[in-house]
């Protein structure tokens, strides 16, 4: 059978890393079939193309994941695939918690022929042998003969084979302008490709935080892979991107990575030991970031940004939705600790919660510009279904949208903040936005870390041009040049930096030779 695994777009970003359950549901599908993969983040299409690329390969059965802001655009492609002839089977956060949607059990109309719920590891195979045999059922949960719910263990985690799989998808390279990759081809041999893979060493968060769906759908049993599968796992990246070049980074994709750090920290001497380092970023809660041992093992196994949801800087408001073991206070010297050993962190905030009053940008960006530069991002609060926060607002009427899904629109509220307008939160984030990768701060955030080396400037300044495309459209070209002229003081001067540090190499290498032809000469 030809199966289709398909990840709509999410109408805001590109992607710059594939999304797990395709290759993992690919790995773990019987060999007799044959897998396509197609991340519509990376490869858009409409959905008069994607029904003929379902008629093109002959697919039978297409597998659909969807976080809920990409529900809606999921469910118009799956119509175009159904209408192509294929079985469409959802899966994945959204569809598990409200099943009967995709199904056309509620006053949507019917979009899916089957959906998986919860962890697909072990239904999916069952999912293909029945499609294949012509009995798909409408319902598959992972449960066991007996109807208990089983999460599996990962113990036994199927090899994800990076070394060859066809990843020319989410080749970052391809989104470099031509001019700078030829650069890069003439003077380096290693940019050749640039890939983010996602990697998975555990699952569970038990914190349970009221807006967040991970407690309910992985549930709050922790699970980890052993450490040597995920050793084998960097391993095998590792050495694809020495054969192809090129660059390969990693991202753990474990909702709280160091959630048990005795745990974190064997893991990472294993990396180290067995020489397994790569570029990694990872999600933490900052109440685990005290351990200084813990951020040593971080920085030596290759660490390089941490992804923190830090929410808010009010520690009442971070009560209000269970998340009260964020302590701001303790914020500054987690970041800073971090910060000296070369690591950044992504931070994260929400806007909109209950607490929250206006003026919440400035207040927030006050405190943000007393830390070493990062990434932070901003959002709004989003009651997702079945989250703690949803169940709440909707019992009290308070969702002025409740079912935004459906018309999903991005940076928008779904519900009325008791002590601020929907508008005047919406404006916050804008503001919020604005100054943290305004010109100035990008400059600012670069004088603050003027001492550390080289690559870890660059880096951060290329990181905050991206980062700052989540909220601010920068995907056509006048917009990076524009965008690169507004940033071209930080730009020049770290060109500038770099031509001189190349002359200096170059003028010791002909130091060098110069000394070895004197001493070849002496001795003849
Ligand atoms: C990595 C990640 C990201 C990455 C990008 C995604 C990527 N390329 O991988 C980044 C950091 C960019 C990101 C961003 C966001 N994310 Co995110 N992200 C995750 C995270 C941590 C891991 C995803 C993952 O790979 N999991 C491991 C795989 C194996 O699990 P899985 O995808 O659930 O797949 C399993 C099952 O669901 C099922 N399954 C899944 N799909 C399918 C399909 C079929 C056909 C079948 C049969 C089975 C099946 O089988 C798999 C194996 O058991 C999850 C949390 C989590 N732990 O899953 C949040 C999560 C998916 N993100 C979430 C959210 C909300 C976001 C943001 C909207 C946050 C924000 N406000 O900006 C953004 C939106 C990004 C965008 N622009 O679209 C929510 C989604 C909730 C929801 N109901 O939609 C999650 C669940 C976290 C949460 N806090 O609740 N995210
Ligand atoms: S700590 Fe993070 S993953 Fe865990 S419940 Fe809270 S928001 Fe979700």
């Amino acid at each position: 059978m030809n199966i289709l695994l398909y990840s709509p777009d999410n109408g805001v970003t590109r992607n710059f890393m594939p999304h797990l359950w395709m290759f993992l549901l690919k790995s773990l599908t019987p060999p007799e079939h044959k897998v396509f993969l197609i991340d519509g983040n990376a490869q858009p299409m409409t959905e008069a193309e994607i029904a003929q690329y379902v008629r093109d390969n002959q697919i039978e059965l297409c597998g659909i994941s969807a976080m809920t802001r990409m529900a809606a655009r999921a469910y118009r492609m799956a119509d175009a695939i159904r209408s192509a002839g294929a079985k469409v089977v959802f899966g994945g956060p959204h569809v598990t918690e409200v099943p009967d949607e995709p199904l056309g059990r509620t006053d949507e109309p019917r979009h899916a022929d089957a959906v998986a719920l919860g962890e697909a590891d072990h239904t999916w195979p069952r999912i293909i042998a029945d499609a294949a045999a012509g009995r798909l059922q409408e319902v598959y949960k992972p449960v066991n003969e007996n109807g208990k719910e089983v999460k599996p263990s990962l113990e036994d985690y199927p090899v994800i084979p990076w070394e060859t799989l066809d990843l020319s998808q989410f080749n970052m390279m391809g989104k470099v302008p031509g001019a700078i990759r030829t650069f890069l081809r003439r003077f380096t041999h290693d940019w050749e490709s640039l890939y983010m893979i996602p990697i998975e060493s555990g699952r569970g968060c038990p914190y349970g935080c009221d807006f967040c769906t991970v407690t309910g759908f992985f549930g709050d049993a922790i699970r980890f892979r052993s450490n040597q599968s995920v050793v084998n796992e960097l391993l095998s990246v590792k050495r694809r991107a020495k054969t192809e070049h090129g660059h390969m980074g990693v991202f753990f994709i474990d909702d709280n990575f160091a959630i048990n750090v005795k745990r974190t920290k064997s893991l990472l001497r294993d990396i180290i030991d067995q020489d397994a380092r790569l570029p990694w970023v990872a999600q933490i809660s900052i109440n685990l970031l005290k351990d200084e041992e813990l951020l040593d093992l971080i920085a030596a196994s290759g660490g390089r940004w941490i992804f923190i949801g830090l929410e808010s800087v009010d520690a009442e408001s971070l009560k209000g939705v269970n998340k009260g073991f964020n302590k701001p206070a303790d914020y500054k010297l987690a970041l800073d600790r971090l910060a000296e050993r070369g690591i950044y962190a992504i931070t994260s905030f929400i806007f909109g919660m209950d607490g929250d009053t206006p003026g919440v940008a400035q207040r927030t960006q006050d405190v943000v510009e007393s830390w070493p530069p990062g990434l932070p991002v901003y959002g709004l609060m989003t009651p997702y279904p079945a989250t703690p926060l949803y169940d709440r607002l909707r019992d009290a009427g308070r969702l002025t949208r409740p079912k935004h899904w459906l018309d999903f629109r991005p940076f928008r509220m779904a519900y009325t903040p008791d002590r601020i307008s929907i508008e005047q939160a919406e404006a916050e984030v804008r503001e919020a936005w604005g100054q943290a990768y305004s010109p100035e701060a990008i400059a600012d955030g670069l004088n603050r870390i003027r001492k550390r080396p080289y690559s870890e400037r660059t880096v951060m300044f290329f990181a905050r041009l991206a980062f700052r495309g989540i909220y601010f459209p920068q995907m056509k070209r006048w917009q990076w040049f524009h965008l690169i002229w507004q940033n071209r003081r930080p730009l020049l001067s770290l060109t500038y930096e770099a031509f001189r540090e190349m002359m200096k190499h170059k003028k010791a290498l002909k130091r060098m030779a110069r000394s070895d032809n004197l001493e070849a000469a002496r001795k003849t």
